[in-house]
């Protein structure tokens, strides 16, 4: 278990948002544009020591999401940058927004072996944009999957619905399935679903909010909600959290490669 210092959790405090960012996992743990409600999800039980990856907020999944297959079967899930400290190498704006950098400090035998590097750019106002930008660093194209593995927040998930991905197809991780999605998402299960979609946009209406997500340059929609059981099988997941949250993740998953 590694020590953290208040040092690797920093609060950006702006007329327009409040935020909190972790350079463990260069994670965004919250944003919240003034007069507004919180828009993330962060466990009460997540670890912030850096002993595991930070459980809510926004993990970044890279460069593979989900369990790690092929060549690299066997390493982490959901990859390595979530898992490792990064620095802060740009802080930049004015009193409209602020742009903030982070890259991960890769080991070099680590970003040899992948033949990729990679940095995250976010950009708060009283909206917010993450932006994951890989360079391919080796000689040869490289497959790359990944996920801006958004926690929002919502009030009731029983009254939470994502609008926009009626009639996608979805592979359903919970059942090996593929299916097509009808109508609106209401969630009142375990949602553990990889819609394969470019669809830009999308929004997610709550009882006192309507959110607008929208995406570029991913492949699949990411949708996850554990429910109560699975819920209580992972530790740092409040019991009853799984009833204000949803995972809406934009996301490569499907065999994107990038050239060298
Ligand atoms: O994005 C959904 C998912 O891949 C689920 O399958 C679920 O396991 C979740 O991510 C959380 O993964 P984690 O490794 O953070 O426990």
């Amino acid at each position: 278990v590694k020590n953290k210092d208040a040092s690797d959790i920093f609060d950006l405090v702006h007329p327009r948002f409040t935020a909190q960012i972790s350079k463990f996992g260069g994670h965004l743990l919250a944003f919240k544009p003034t007069n507004q409600e919180q828009w993330l999800w962060l466990s009460t039980s997540a670890k912030l020591d850096g002993s595991k990856p930070i459980r809510g907020g926004v993990p970044l999944c890279w460069p593979w999401f989900g369990p790690a297959t092929g060549e690299f079967e066997g390493e982490p899930q959901h990859g390595y940058i979530r898992s490792l400290d990064w620095e802060l190498i740009l802080v930049e704006g004015d009193d409209k927004a602020l742009t903030v950098r982070l890259s991960p400090i890769m080991p070099s035998e680590l970003k040899e072996r992948l033949g990729l590097d990679v940095f995250v750019e976010y950009k708060f106002s009283n909206k917010l944009k993450i932006s994951l930008v890989t360079t391919n660093v080796s000689e040869t194209p490289r497959p790359l999957s990944q996920a801006i593995h958004t926690y929002f927040r919502v009030d009731d998930i029983h009254n939470t619905e994502i609008i926009g991905l009626d009639n996608c197809q979805f592979v359903d991780k919970l059942t090996k399935e593929s299916k097509q999605q009808v109508s609106d998402i209401k969630i009142d299960q375990s949602v553990d679903r990889v819609y394969v979609t470019d669809q830009p946009d999308l929004s997610c209406k709550t009882n006192t909010t309507t959110r607008l997500i929208s995406g570029a340059g991913h492949d699949s929609i990411v949708v996850w909600n554990p429910w109560k059981e699975l819920a209580k099988d992972i530790p740092d997941f409040d019991d009853n959290g799984y009833l204000n949250m949803v995972c809406i993740e934009m996301a490569n998953t499907q065999g994107f490669i990038l050239a060298s």
